[in-house]
């Protein structure tokens, strides 16, 4: 009988360049190793050059796609991204608040995608609202950059420090794991910062920053390779640090399309096994 593969969910928008966004999100998801399902949230128009254009869809639809996914097919875990809207946003909402004890979903992270690089907005105020009351505590990790650290605590978010204050401030916001990522700051800095028992406990990861014009997508890539690595039943320090790596390398193969930010390279794992097979038959 052939293996049931790990399916991992991710509930997204659309970004029809595949740099963001759902078809990026099943990228990640596939270089993981991993099954990617998928229930789209908003239509973007956009390429390279920007978000020009962004349609939520009618909330019933992800409401029935949402209950229809999670009725047939065992999901190890759950990628949130863009929302677009409140409306959306308390359909995902409901929808996982309504599993809970066995049917619970395991392993939700939530990045609170809330504004393209370009500044278009990809969840309004209202959204934004209900992300704050009532996804964060039903996530298991949040995964905000530090803009969106900082407009979801109201903190200052520019360095190793307010980082860790607007952590304990989303601990106290209902989240249990946070990843606060700083890729745009002058080091890469990631800090990981989860509740146990004893308390909270921090750890950071510094990358050097790389000069690269392909770098559309990361946090989706970031968040999606965590929420892969927890269903593969990794710990929430080796899949950050397993995230931040993969980012690192897609950056750095990122692909020089189109006359705006390019895309980062998903899929580079699969140039470097051609590359391997290709100098195995030269000899
Ligand atoms: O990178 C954030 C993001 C997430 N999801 C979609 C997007 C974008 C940015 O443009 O379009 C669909």
């Amino acid at each position: 009988m052939p293996e049931i593969p790990t399916v991992v969910l991710t509930i997204a928008g659309f970004d029809p360049s595949s740099g963001a966004g759902v078809t990026a999100d099943i990228k990640t998801i596939a270089a993981h190793g991993c099954y990617g399902v998928a229930c789209i949230t908003a239509m973007t128009v956009q390429s390279t050059g920007g978000v020009r254009r962004v349609e939520a869809v009618d909330p019933g639809l992800v409401t029935g796609t949402l209950e229809e996914l999670a009725g047939d097919i065992p999901i190890s875990a759950v990628h949130i991204g863009m929302l677009g809207t409140a409306k959306v946003a308390r359909a995902v909402a409901e929808f996982l608040g309504r599993r809970s004890g066995k049917t619970k979903l395991p392993h939700v992270v939530l990045d609170p995608v809330l504004k393209s690089s370009s500044g278009a907005e990809l969840l309004d105020a209202p959204g934004t609202r209900v992300l704050i009351e009532r996804l964060i505590p039903l996530a298991d990790v949040i995964t905000p950059n530090v803009d969106e650290a900082a407009v979801l605590t109201g903190l200052r978010v520019t360095d190793l420090e307010e980082m860790r204050a607007a952590a304990a401030k989303l601990h106290q916001m209902g989240s249990v794991g946070v990843v606060i990522t700083g890729g745009h700051l002058d080091k890469a800095i990631d800090l990981l910062s989860f509740t146990t028992k004893h308390g909270v406990e921090q750890e950071v990861f510094k990358a050097e920053k790389q000069r690269s014009t392909s770098t559309h997508g990361t946090g989706c890539a970031f968040a999606t390779a965590m929420a892969c690595h927890l269903a593969l039943d990794r710990g929430l320090a080796e899949a950050a640090l397993l995230a931040k790596t993969y980012v690192t390398a897609a950056i750095a193969a990122g692909h020089p399309l189109g006359r705006g930010t390019g895309p980062v390279n998903h899929l580079y794992r699969m140039n470097e096994q051609r590359r391997a097979v290709g100098s195995g038959s030269e000899l």
